[in-house]
């Protein structure tokens, strides 16, 4: 059987081109994410494409019960995960401490950090049993500096870092490799989600300069993942070329 992938957050962007990289490798795929329709028009076209095997989880990581029911309830053959890529995640409102929403503060912390622990515990736990498998964190520039009004947000991918390094302290015994991938901007859902819909906001982020694309951040985790066994890569960050930090930003 082919190694397998198991991807949160694959009905777009960052998780929809990881789909793409690793299926073009030969991977069979476990695709996780909310949005059903997307979920299987996403596996259909994979499938077809790249003669894989793909199992479409239709789950919100922030649900614990139902998420641990939907990964513990997968056929033995498919909890045979090399790679996890904990990619589910985003960003809600962009506003100073005193005037944040705490709606928009729990959605980050459940999905950013809650969900990626309940994903984690499930999945490290068949990796563990099995001796092996490469655990790709998508953490993000938030994760390493905090910009204005990005407050939590950037604590959520703070957390990431923490738990990336965590992780792979726990994990060192049983042989299983921990990357973060850190990202400046890529151009995908992410701003849209961000300003909860409003398009023309969302646009504005990338004007004038020429950000990331979902693919970058695909081959570089691919990049880590085929590393040679006795390789890890620790973690990566990777801006676009216009971009020094979270607030530095070349435009034309
Ligand atoms: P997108 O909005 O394009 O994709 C986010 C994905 O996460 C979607 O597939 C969405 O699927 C899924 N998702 C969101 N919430 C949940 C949930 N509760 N349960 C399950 N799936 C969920 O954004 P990106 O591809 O840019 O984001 C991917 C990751 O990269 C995120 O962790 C983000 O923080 C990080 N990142 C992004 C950067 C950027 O500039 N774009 C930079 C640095 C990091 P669905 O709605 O179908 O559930
Ligand atoms: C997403 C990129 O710059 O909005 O993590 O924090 S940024």
């Amino acid at each position: 059987m082919s190694k397998i992938a198991l991807i949160t957050g694959a009905t777009s962007g960052i998780g929809a081109a990881c789909a793409h990289l690793f299926a073009a490798q030969g991977y069979d795929l476990v695709l996780l994410a909310r949005r059903e329709q997307l979920l299987e028009q996403a596996s259909k076209q994979l499938e077809d494409k790249y003669a894989v095997a793909v199992k479409r989880i239709v789950a919100d990581v922030r649900d614990q019960e139902d998420l641990s029911y939907k990964l513990e309830t997968l056929p033995a053959s498919w909890k045979k995960v090399y790679v996890l890529i904990n990619n589910a995640g985003l960003s809600q409102g962009l506003d100073p401490i005193d005037k944040g929403s705490i709606a928009d503060w729990d959605t980050m912390i459940d999905t950013n950090v809650k969900g990626l622990l309940y994903t984690t515990k499930i999945v490290s736990s068949w990796m563990v049993a099995q001796k092996k498998g490469h655990i790709i964190n998508i953490g993000s520039i938030a994760g390493q500096e905090v910009y204005p009004n990005g407050n939590v947000y950037c604590a959520t991918k703070h957390a990431v870092d923490a738990l990336n390094k965590g992780m792979r302290i726990d994990l060192l015994p049983h042989g299983i490799r921990v990357t973060a991938i850190n990202p400046g901007m890529v151009e995908t859902e992410f701003s849209k989600v961000r300003f909860k819909g409003d398009e023309g906001r969302a646009k504005k982020v990338y004007d004038g300069l020429d950000p990331l694309m979902a693919n970058d951040i695909a081959e570089a985790i691919w990049f880590a993942v085929s590393r040679p066994a006795h390789v890890n890569i620790n973690d990566m960050l990777i801006m676009p070329t216009a971009q020094a930090t979270g607030t530095i930003i070349n435009r034309k």
